[in-house]
């Protein structure tokens, strides 16, 4: 049976509040702001507020037009590179924020109790598989996209070792998922971190038909209705991104230490 889908109602491009599915706000309780662009990276921390059903306004950070480089993004996220959160209720009840979306899934899963079992064995499989996403499947998955779309000439070699690489981690993923529903077993933000990526598979050369069960936790993770609206975030001005124009990316692509 196909589950009615809320859509998520962006109301301001510049800050929209999202109030997710049966939470009510006080005007003491402020909302977890959102530091995001919808990307892969993104799309990591929106599934996971959604997930929690923590209230949360979405700042847009247009990398299109250096907005990452803005002293006032660098304050909390000094690798210039979304996504990011202030959380005004962070630990003592002071504002903490946070970048890097791996550190970010795992202050998120610590403050609310949830998909960051406390059990040390669980915990270690959903790190294992956090700490894979991060330094495996994200980072190669970013470069084969990069050489096969956006490199203004077509590299073999580079296109054959990220594609190459982000087939093996594909089948690395399919290998554990044959006799588990999710990554770490349970339901974790080791799917979360990792299910963005597996979206646009394609993007990357990969056809999912050879990998019949990471299709099917493709299937399973994109079911769940927090998945969808956390991918559904529209924020207008990211639909109209030309990646040719050399204003945008001389913005992406070739920067050097500032
Ligand atoms: N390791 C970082 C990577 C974040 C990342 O690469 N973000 C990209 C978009 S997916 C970005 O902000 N790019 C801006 C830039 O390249 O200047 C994380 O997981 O948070």
């Amino acid at each position: 049976m196909k589950r009615k889908q809320r859509k998520p109602n962006v109301k301001k491009a510049a800050a929209s509040r999202r109030i997710p599915s049966g939470q009510r706000t006080t005007s003491a309780q402020k909302p977890i702001e959102l530091y995001y662009w919808p990307t892969p990276n993104g799309w990591k921390i929106s599934i996971m507020l959604e997930e929690c059903g923590l209230p949360y306004v979405v700042r847009p950070v247009d990398i299109s037009k250096g907005e990452q480089f803005t002293p006032q993004f660098l304050a909390i996220a000094p690798n210039n590179r979304m996504p990011a959160i202030v959380d005004p209720a962070g630990p003592g009840g002071r504002p903490i924020s946070v970048f890097e979306s791996g550190a970010i899934l795992q202050y998120l899963g610590r403050k609310t109790g949830k998909f960051y079992p406390q059990e040390e064995r669980a915990r270690v499989a959903v790190e294992e598989w956090l700490f894979w996403q991060m330094a495996g499947l994200g980072p190669m998955a970013g470069q084969a996209v990069h050489f096969r779309r956006y490199a203004p000439e077509l590299l073999t070699y580079a296109v054959a070792r990220y594609t190459d690489e982000v087939n093996r981690l594909y089948g690395v993923m399919n290998t554990r998922l044959a006799k588990r529903e999710f990554l770490a077993g349970r339901y974790s933000i080791a799917d979360m971190a990792s299910v963005g990526w597996v979206r646009i598979a394609e993007r990357q050369g990969q056809d999912l038909a050879q990998f019949p069960h990471l299709s099917r936790w493709l299937d399973t993770v994109r079911a769940r209705p927090a998945v969808e609206r956390g991918f559904a975030i529209h924020i207008a001005a990211a639909s109209s991104v030309n990646m040719r124009d050399p204003k945008v990316r001389a913005m992406l692509f070739g920067q050097r230490a500032r």
